[in-house]
């Protein structure tokens, strides 16, 4: 890949979205992933799903001449990505010119680790009664770990509570602008309000920082965190196969050089340690775990490591339907992770579930694969309006759903509570239900 000032070009890459039509095609594509240096970016895994495939410059050729030979089509959606990426930076202009807002912060653009902790440090000055800021770690950079808890109650802490991240991939830019967003409405519309009546939020806009500067500042399309390897020069494991629930099964790989390494333990990455144990110990108030990432524009229940049905499965799915019945211009696919996508091991929402977090949820944020990771800067607004509404679905529930909170809890070690729920693994429930909503 060419660099120039160690900043990764990505011109002359393209995207293109393959159409198999079988079983046979599909395997087809994926047997020549390597040798074609293509790197799969779409997320179903159903024959006849399109394939979004990122292809280097000099495999164009080839690989065109390779599908033409099985007569399998494809169109590129992405001409250019380095164009792509370079027009992700263009501001929309303020529609009210004179509005100077007190942060450098908005959603009309992506905006740096800096703005966001900026971001992030104004509101926790500003508005002492409503926001507190916790630092709960440091990256592997050493670069702070930031949980924003909004509550508006004198005994905040013990109510029941939602908890939304962002950023656990770096390059999915949308995640912590959609996570922000959420921030600035519950925090600074009075007409919000009643969000908080009854419940409190933790919101972790970038779990992964390094990865998230580093996609600012090196490599655009950088997932992983950005630790170093004693057995590879290759950097950084998959934040989302690194939690310690069935670490290490299917979906996760043992090459630190592979966008899916799991890392070499559960829980390696200091990222996910300290998000984990922040939760453990919050474990008795936090009744939902919504976690952001792009693209795709699906709902996913666990679990993911399998396609494995908890017994609570029906009511968790009840939930995120009405959810999405609040999406208007955005249609989100709903259903079981696995069935739906792929299986993964080790992923955050899995944990949260095996933690005892009745409601968790992945969402594939926008869109669908025709601007992928460079969603123009003119569509977070949209995306993040659309989103919103569905939380007041969320904080509905989590009022009343799942009984009393328990303030004094203690943190519990993590390898007590996931044995303990390795134990209680459920009645695995496997009946398929798939559900597309609003498709
Ligand atoms: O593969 C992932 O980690 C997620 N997709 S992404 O393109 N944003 O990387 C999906 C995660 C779903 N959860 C599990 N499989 N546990
Ligand atoms: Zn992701």
């Amino acid at each position: 890949m060419a660099e120039e000032n160690g900043v990764v070009s990505y011109a002359g890459f393209q995207v293109w979205k393959i159409k198999p039509s079988s079983e046979g095609d599909q395997q087809f594509i994926l047997d020549i992933i390597d040798s074609y240096e293509l790197e799969l970016w779409s997320k179903r895994r159903m024959a006849r799903d399109p394939m979004d495939v990122k292809v280097p410059p000099r495999s164009q050729t080839k690989l065109k001449s390779k599908l033409a030979e099985r007569k399998i089509s494809y169109v590129v959606v992405i001409s250019d990505l380095q164009t792509a990426i370079d027009n992700q930076k263009t501001k929309v202009n303020r529609i009210i010119s004179n509005w100077k807002p007190a942060y450098d912060m908005d959603w009309i653009s992506y905006h740096t680790l800096n703005d966001i902790y900026a971001f992030l440090t104004y509101l926790n000055t500003t508005y002492p009664k409503l926001v507190q800021l916790t630092n709960i770690g440091s990256s592997y950079e050493k670069r702070p770990l930031y949980v924003l808890r909004i509550s508006n109650s004198s005994s905040a802490g013990t109510r029941p509570a939602i908890w939304i991240d962002g950023g656990i991939h770096a390059r999915e830019w949308i995640s912590p602008a959609v996570a922000t967003y959420i921030i600035q409405q519950l925090v600074e519309v009075p007409a919000n309000a009643k969000l908080l009546s009854n419940v409190d939020w933790y919101i972790m806009p970038v779990v992964n920082p390094d990865g998230y500067e580093y996609t600012h500042t090196k490599d655009r399309m950088w997932r992983k965190t950005r630790s170093v390897s004693s057995t590879s020069s290759c950097r950084g494991a998959d934040p989302n196969r690194n939690f310690g629930y069935k670490w290490g099964g299917l979906g996760a790989s043992t090459n630190p050089c592979d966008d899916t390494y799991r890392g070499t333990t559960a829980f390696s990455e200091p990222e996910t340690l300290a998000t984990s144990n922040f939760i453990m110990g919050k474990s008795s108030q936090i009744k939902l775990y919504l976690t952001l990432h792009s693209y795709g524009q699906f709902g996913l229940l666990p679990y993911g490591y399998d396609v494995v049905y908890p017994s609570d499965y029906n009511d968790v799915l009840a939930l995120v339907n009405n959810a999405a019945s609040r999406f208007v211009n955005y249609r989100y696919t709903v259903g079981n992770t696995a069935a739906l996508l792929y299986a993964a091991s080790g992923g955050s929402a899995d944990w949260a579930k095996s933690i005892g977090i009745k409601y968790s949820y992945t969402f594939e944020l926008p869109d669908r694969g025709t601007n992928a990771f460079t969603l123009p800067a003119s569509e977070i607004l949209p995306v993040c309006q659309d989103f919103f509404p569905a939380l007041d679905v969320f904080a509905t529930k989590v009022a009343t759903c799942c009984g009393a909170v328990n303030s004094t809890t203690t943190v519990k070690p993590l390898t007590t509570a996931r044995q303990l729920l390795d134990d209680q693994q459920p009645n695995l429930d496997p009946r398929p239900q798939l559900r597309n909503v609003l498709t």
